[in-house]
């Protein structure tokens, strides 16, 4: 089946915020009567805090681009942007980046203490497998196919991505890394997971191997374009305009594409990726409509 004409990126973002939105809403409250106190007003707190959700989008776009067609997908881009959302309140931590703003909020630990919001980001995974569970049992799908889906997401969360790049990039502080080296911080951190989304997008579709696999490909490219442009936007943006400090990079002496390359040449970077991950697409006759889109916003986002 071919995907639906696609709109723009802007309104296949609005559409992801609105269902994730909705059902982490949801979740914040059942969570709140589970975890009765702080505990739980802080998990409800990072989970309505309001994101981008590009993640969820490609899940979305990727789910139509194989086929898929029940909105219950909705359920999978939730899970995933719960275990980034973990990532931030955990990433902000003094032990961490030591940030106060995130989402143009206060980030968690600043909100509450910093007790509170480690264990709320913990909390963050399992509550994120239940969201997983939740959405494979509306969808419908086979236990082999949520296996595979959870395997896929926590894989990426976990020291071969999400954590393992967060970990070299906080070795790297102070350091100057070679740009393999920040490459594969950059796909770690931030890639894994975005490539994640494209692949649980495809999985729940019951894709081709040869779907999957062009889904995979476009995932690396603009998991690690995604990772390039927040270098750039860090270095050229206002913290109004990011809901976060603006400048963080530098502040802490960290090794980006702008620090390495100079803000064009890693522009030139990302846009050079965005192109290559629709080229996988394009080859393997995935519809590139959606995820042409996303990658080409990926790529020139102000925020
Ligand atoms: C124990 C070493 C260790 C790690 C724990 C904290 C952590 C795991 C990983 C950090 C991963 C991280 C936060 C990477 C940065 C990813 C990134 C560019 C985030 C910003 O994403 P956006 O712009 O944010 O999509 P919104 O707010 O729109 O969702």
């Amino acid at each position: 089946m071919a995907e639906a004409p696609p709109a723009t990126a802007g309104d296949l973002l609005s559409e992801a915020r609105e269902h994730t939105d909705h059902l982490l809403d949801r979740w914040a409250e059942r969570l709140t009567e589970e975890l009765a106190g702080r505990d739980g007003e802080a998990l409800a707190y990072a989970l309505r805090t309001p994101g981008k959700r590009v993640r969820a989008a490609l899940v979305l776009a990727a789910y139509r681009s194989a086929g898929g067609a029940s909105p219950a997908i909705a359920g999978v881009a939730a899970a995933v942007e719960t275990v980034h959302t973990y990532s931030l309140v955990h990433d902000d931590l003094p032990c961490m980046d030591d940030d106060d703003l995130r989402r143009g909020r206060l980030t968690t630990h600043r909100r509450f203490d910093v007790a509170t919001a480690t264990r709320a980001g913990f909390l963050l995974v399992p509550v994120a497998a239940r969201v997983l569970a939740e959405a494979a049992r509306e969808l419908e799908l086979p236990a082999a196919i949520l296996g595979r889906m959870a395997a896929e997401l926590f894989q990426a969360g976990g020291i071969e991505g999400m954590v393992g790049g967060q970990w070299l990039d906080l070795a790297a502080e102070h350091q100057a890394l070679a740009l393999p080296e920040l490459i594969a911080v950059h796909r770690g951190k931030t890639g894994a997971l975005i490539q994640a989304a494209c692949v649980l997008g495809g999985i729940a579709a019951e894709a081709t191997a040869v779907e999957e696999a062009a889904l995979t490909a476009y995932g690396e490219d603009v998991g690690l374009a995604f990772q390039i442009a927040d270098d750039v936007l860090d270095a050229t943006g206002t913290s109004e305009e990011l809901g976060k400090t603006a400048g963080r990079d530098a502040q802490l002496a960290k090794s980006t594409y702008v620090r390495l390359l100079g803000i064009e040449p890693a522009r030139a970077e990302a846009e050079r990726l965005a192109r290559s991950a629709v080229e996988h697409l394009r080859t393997a006759g995935v519809p590139t409509g959606a995820l042409g889109m996303l990658a080409g916003y990926i790529v020139s986002r102000n925020n």
